[in-house]
């Protein structure tokens, strides 16, 4: 677990060097999200290279795709692509690695970027699933500000129709949109009732960058019968340094040389906690 952790942390670094060197990115999603995404590929998923070539894995959909930037460093990890191709092409002109999910790269099925669509094509990719019985299991992550979306809530009224208990989604709840507090722009609470009431499994995660908490609530969505599931992981935009923590500034941000040199030195710090 305290290796998953300082992993996260250690790739929240190499986040920071592909904006900074690519000159934009969204960093304050990234960081939020990293612990998820350390928790489904490195301890969750059934995914590998080897394995995406087959039929035989478990999906992934990065709903929130301006969070690219995470995936990328996840994937590298993963072994999808060499981490110094990724950091030194990230953003460039002519790069693979553009700023949004391309299902051209190993590892990623699905584009995505227009925010509201990863759910609904999960619930397609679940019924297959149910349909060839098979185990494979179906992932996808939404940004809060992204429920903004109608589409989100026709996916979840699909999803719950269907009994799809293949299928869990995951809410980034850092309580911040591009513009601001979620609550502000578009109030969501009570968020946990609202999918219940859609009737879905809805599990709490009352630390969304506790990777220990965030394993308890996979495997509890894992026996889940008859319906799908919904982490609402309560996360930190921005986790992992002050400098950028819940600010919504930081929704999309190139950190200066003074704030680049205070959030390695933050990161690194808890990469390499004892
Ligand atoms: C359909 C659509 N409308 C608007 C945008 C522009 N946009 C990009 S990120 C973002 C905010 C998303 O907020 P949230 O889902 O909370 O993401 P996070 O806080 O995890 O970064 C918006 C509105 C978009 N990508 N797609
Ligand atoms: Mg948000």
């Amino acid at each position: 677990m305290k290796n998953l952790t300082k992993l996260a942390y250690k790739l929240r670094m190499d986040v920071v060097d592909m904006i900074v060197n690519g000159k934009g990115g969204h960093i304050g999603g990234d960081m939020s999200v990293m612990d998820v995404l350390v928790t489904l590929y490195f301890k969750e998923m059934n995914v590998t290279p080897e394995n995406f070539e087959t039929k035989d894995h478990d999906h992934f959909i990065m709903s929130k795709g301006h969070s690219v930037e995470a995936l990328y460093a996840v994937l590298a990890e993963k072994g999808f692509f060499p981490r110094e191709t990724v950091l030194k092409e990230f953003s460039q002109f002519g790069s693979k690695f553009i700023g949004h999910p391309n299902n051209k790269l190993p590892g990623i099925e699905m584009n995505s970027g227009a925010l509201g669509h990863g759910l609904p094509v999960a619930v397609g990719m679940a019924i297959a699933e149910h349909m060839n019985k098979s185990e494979n299991r179906v992932y996808v992550v939404m940004g809060d500000g992204e429920l903004a979306e109608g589409s989100v809530w026709e996916g979840a009224m699909s999803a719950a129709n269907y009994r799809l208990d293949n299928l869990c989604a995951v809410i980034d709840r850092n309580r911040l949109q591009i513009s601001g507090s979620t609550e502000d722009v578009m109030a969501l609470d009570d968020l946990h009732r609202k999918f219940e009431s859609f009737g879905w499994h809805v599990i709490d995660v009352n630390d969304g960058n506790d990777i220990e908490k965030l394993i308890a609530a996979f495997d509890e969505a894992r026996v889940v019968k008859g319906k799908p599931t919904l982490l609402i992981a309560n996360t930190v935009k921005g986790k992992g340094s002050p400098v950028m923590e819940n600010k919504a500034s930081w929704h999309h941000h190139v950190p200066s040389a003074e704030e680049y040199a205070q959030i390695m030195k933050d990161l690194k710090a808890q990469a390499e906690e004892d």
